[in-house]
């Protein structure tokens, strides 16, 4: 067991049971001309988490330690994507709509691929979803956490984004399911900084409510002290 310094309370890291998470880091969020740039915002701002995220899986695989990616995206019919997801808002193009990368926010289109900086290794876990939180709608024979569960694994840690998005809804709906929660700050990332901000504070006020909080530098020093 290795301590984590982390907020509220340091976090203990369970080796081999705990699973480094990496939330939707795909091209169609980070990249202009897919679905977060349809929506208004601002990719560059997401930028700042691709470092840590690279440092924290060369850090797992060099330990052979579990890795889950997940990608958000839908079934090219759309069937699993509800009207009220689709239809929403103004943006300049909706979710199934062709850009540049193909057809936004489509399984299987260029957009929809992780980026090439942190390319799934082989035989780590690639969760497909059509929702914010990685639990929901999976579609994975036995669902994620009987799978996670028959691997032994009971921590989690967090990075990927947006941080009040997806990664929030996913550490949420982990916590509820029992595991022990540990978010990444400097390795998550928001189109607004005062959202991140925000969303890291509620997931670890009243004592961790979700659970803490650490940086890379600090997780990192940790496994190699
Ligand atoms: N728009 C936004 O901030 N996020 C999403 O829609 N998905 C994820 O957070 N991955």
């Amino acid at each position: 067991m290795t301590k984590i310094p982390a907020r509220p309370f340091d976090y203990t890291l369970t080796p081999g049971r705990t699973a480094l998470v990496v939330i939707d880091m795909q091209r169609d969020f980070v990249e202009p001309g897919g679905f977060g740039a349809s929506l208004g915002n601002d990719v560059t701002r997401l930028h700042s988490a691709i470092a840590p995220i690279a440092a924290l899986l060369a850090a797992w695989r060099a330990r052979g330690w579990p890795v889950l990616h997940t990608r958000e995206c839908h079934r090219p019919d759309l069937s699993d994507c509800p009207p009220a997801k689709r239809e929403r808002g103004e943006p300049s193009l909706r979710i199934g709509d062709p850009g540049p990368m193909g057809r936004l926010l489509v399984a299987g289109e260029p957009g929809a691929d992780i980026i090439p900086a942190l390319a799934p290794a082989a035989g780590e876990w690639v969760i497909d979803k059509p929702g914010k939180g990685m639990f929901w709608g999976t579609c994975l024979p036995g669902g994620l956490h009987e799978r996670l569960l028959g691997a032994g694994i009971t921590h989690l840690v967090f990075t990927g984004v947006t941080t009040e998005v997806c990664v929030q809804t996913s550490m949420r709906e982990a916590n509820d399911r029992g595991y022990e929660c540990l978010i990444v700050e400097d390795a998550t990332a928001s189109y607004f900084p005062e959202f991140k901000r925000v969303a890291l504070a509620m997931l670890v006020a009243q004592g961790g409510i979700i659970g803490c909080s650490s940086t890379s530098r600090e997780l990192l020093a940790a496994l190699e002290g």
